[in-house]
C-alpha cells in the first residue's frame, strides 16, 4: 500500500508540467478584469489565486477535483463500521487529487494517530491559558506554539532546494492535522470540563474517532459519525476565502506550516467567516427563548425582521460566492433526516423552519446576494443535540477541519515553486488618476 507521500510525490511531476505550460504558453492570457468595484468590494470575484484541490460554482456549490458531494459520498472510504465520509479520505483526495483505496485510507489513519501526541511543552501551555480566553484564541496559539518543532523551519535554516521544500512542508503539514484533534480536545476538556482525563490516541481510530474519544463522547457512534461527516465536508472551500488564503498568503512568505495556520484560524474566528458557527445557535436559542418551543413559521419570520431591523445580519445565510443553499447544508440536514432523535429535536425541527422561511424574508430585504442558508446555519444544532452545548467551541472543530484544504495547499503552493503573495494596492488618488488617464 501506497504512503500519502508516495502517491503525492507520483502525481507532482504532472502537475509541474501543467503549470509551466500554463505560464510559458498562456501566461499572457485574460481572465477577466479589474474593475475599481474589486479594489473597494473585498475584492469579491476577482480572479486572482490559483488552488487545485477545489473549485467552488456559486450555484452549485463546491467541488473537490471535480468530485460534488454526493460523489464523495458515495466514492470516499468510511470508517470501519462507519458510513460517512472521514477526514483521511478527504485527505487523500485533496492531496493526490485521487480517490483513495479502503487500504490507503486505514494506513493514512495509522499514520495520523502515530504523529498525534502533543508535545509536554504544548500541553503545558494548554493548561495555562485561562479557562476565560476564547477556545479559538488558544487553538490558534497551540498551533503556532508546534512550529518549535517545524521540520519546514529547521531545513529551510540548515539550507535545502526549492524543490524540496514540499516534503517539510508535508512533514509539518501531517503532524499538524494529526495534532489539531489533541490540541481542540484539550481545550475543551480544560474550558468545560476541568480536571476530567483525556484518553491517550487509539492507534486503530481515525483521527476523527480519536478526537471524539478525546472531548469524551467515544461511546456515542452518532455523534462520531457527523464529526466524521462535518469535518471531511468543512476540509476544504477553494481558496479566497479568509481563512484558507490567510495560510496561502502567510505560507507565501516561506513561514512553516504551524505559523501559517494559526493565521488561518484568527481569520476564522471572525464572525462573518468561521464564527458563525457559534453565532447561529446563539441567535436561535434566543429566538426560542422568546418565542418558545412551537414556533411556526410567521414567529420565525417576525423573528428575523427584528434581526434585520436592528442592524444585525441573520448568522447562517448569504454567502461571497454562492448564490444558490450550500450543499453543505443540504448534507448536514440529510444527516438529520435518516434520524427520528434529531427530527423530533425541538432545536433541530426550529433551524429546518427557519431554513425554510428566510430566504423569502432575506428577499424582501432586498440586501444580501444570497438570500439561502450555508453551511453554518446546520452545523451546530446537532453537535447541541449530542450534548456539545457550549457553542463558543463550535468554530473549533470547523478549525481542525479547515486544515486539511489549507494545509494541502501549502504543500502544494511549495511542490509547484508558487511565489510570495504581493498583490497591488492603490489610493483612491490613484484610482482617479488611472481612470482619467
Ligand atoms: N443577513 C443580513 N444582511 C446580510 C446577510 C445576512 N445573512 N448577508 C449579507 N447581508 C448584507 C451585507 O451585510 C451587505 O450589506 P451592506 O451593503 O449594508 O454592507 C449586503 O447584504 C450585501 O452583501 P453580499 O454581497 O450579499 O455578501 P458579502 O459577500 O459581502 O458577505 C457574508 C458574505 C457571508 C459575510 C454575509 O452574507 C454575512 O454576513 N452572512 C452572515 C454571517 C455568516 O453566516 N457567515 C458565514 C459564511 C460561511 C463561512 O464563511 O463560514
Amino acid at each position: 500500500t501506497k504512503t500519502i507521500k508516495e502517491a503525492l510525490e507520483e502525481v507532482i511531476p504532472a502537475k509541474r508540467a501543467q503549470l509551466q505550460a500554463l505560464k510559458t504558453e498562456h501566461g499572457s492570457a485574460v481572465l477577466g478584469e479589474t474593475k475599481v468595484e474589486h479594489l473597494i468590494g473585498g475584492m469579491r470575484g476577482l480572479k486572482a489565486m490559483l488552488w487545485d484541490a477545489s473549485v467552488l460554482d456559486p450555484n452549485e456549490g463546491i467541488r473537490f477535483h471535480g468530485m460534488s458531494i454526493p460523489d464523495c459520498q458515495k466514492a470516499l472510504p468510511p470508517a470501519p463500521g462507519g458510513k460517512e465520509i472521514i477526514a483521511e479520505s478527504m485527505l487523500w483526495l485533496l492531496l493526490t487529487g485521487k480517490v483513495p483505496t479502503e487500504a490507503e485510507t486505514r494506513q493514512l489513519s495509522k499514520e495520523l494517530a502515530e504523529r498525534g501526541e502533543l508535545p509536554k511543552h504544548i500541553e503545558k501551555l494548554l493548561d495555562e491559558l485561562p479557562p476565560t480566553l476564547h477556545p479559538m484564541t488558544q487553538l490558534g496559539m497551540g498551533v503556532a506554539a508546534l512550529n518549535h518543532d517545524s521540520q519546514f523551519a529547521a531545513a529551510y535554516e540548515r539550507g535545502i532546494k526549492k524543490t524540496e521544500y514540499w516534503t517539510y512542508a508535508l512533514e509539518d503539514s501531517l503532524n499538524l492535522i494529526a495534532k489539531l484533534p489533541a490540541i481542540a480536545a484539550r481545550i475543551y476538556r480544560n474550558v468545560y470540563n476541568p480536571g476530567k482525563s483525556i484518553p491517550g490516541i487509539n492507534k486503530d481510530l481515525d483521527l476523527v474517532g480519536n478526537y471524539v474519544n478525546m472531548l469524551g463522547y467515544g461511546d456515542n457512534h452518532h455523534l462520531t459519525e457527523y464529526l466524521r461527516l462535518y469535518i471531511a465536508l468543512h476540509g476544504d472551500h477553494e481558496g479566497g476565502n479568509a481563512s484558507a488564503h490567510t495560510a496561502h498568503l502567510i505560507s507565501s512568505t516561506l513561514a512553516d506550516p504551524y505559523i501559517s495556520y494559526a493565521g488561518a484560524l484568527y481569520a476564522l474566528a471572525g464572525p462573518l467567516h468561521g464564527l458563525a458557527n457559534q453565532e447561529v445557535l446563539r441567535w436561535q436559542l434566543n429566538m426560542r427563548k422568546e418565542l418558545g418551543d412551537n414556533l411556526t413559521h410567521d414567529h420565525i419570520k417576525e423573528f428575523l425582521w427584528k434581526t434585520l431591523k436592528s442592524g444585525q445580519v441573520v448568522p447562517g445565510y448569504g454567502h461571497g460566492v454562492l448564490r444558490n443553499p450550500d450543499p453543505r447544508f443540504t448534507a448536514l440536514l440529510q444527516f438529520c433526516e435518516s434520524r427520528p432523535d434529531l427530527l423530533a429535536d425541538p432545536v433541530i425541527q426550529m433551524v429546518k423552519k427557519t431554513s425554510e422561511v428566510a430566504p423569502t424574508v432575506l428577499k424582501e430585504h432586498g440586501k444580501t446576494k444570497n438570500p439561502h442558508p450555508n453551511v453554518d446555519a446546520a452545523s451546530g444544532c446537532v453537535l447541541y443535540h449530542y450534548g456539545i452545548t457550549q457553542f463558543k467551541y463550535y468554530t473549533v472543530i470547523f478549525g481542525v477541519s479547515r486544515a486539511l484544504g489549507a494545509l494541502t495547499q501549502v504543500v502544494w503552493a511549495r511542490a509547484l515553486g508558487l511565489p510570495i503573495e504581493r498583490p497591488k494596492s492603490l489610493s483612491m488618488d490613484a484610482i482617479e488618476k488611472l481612470i482619467k488617464q
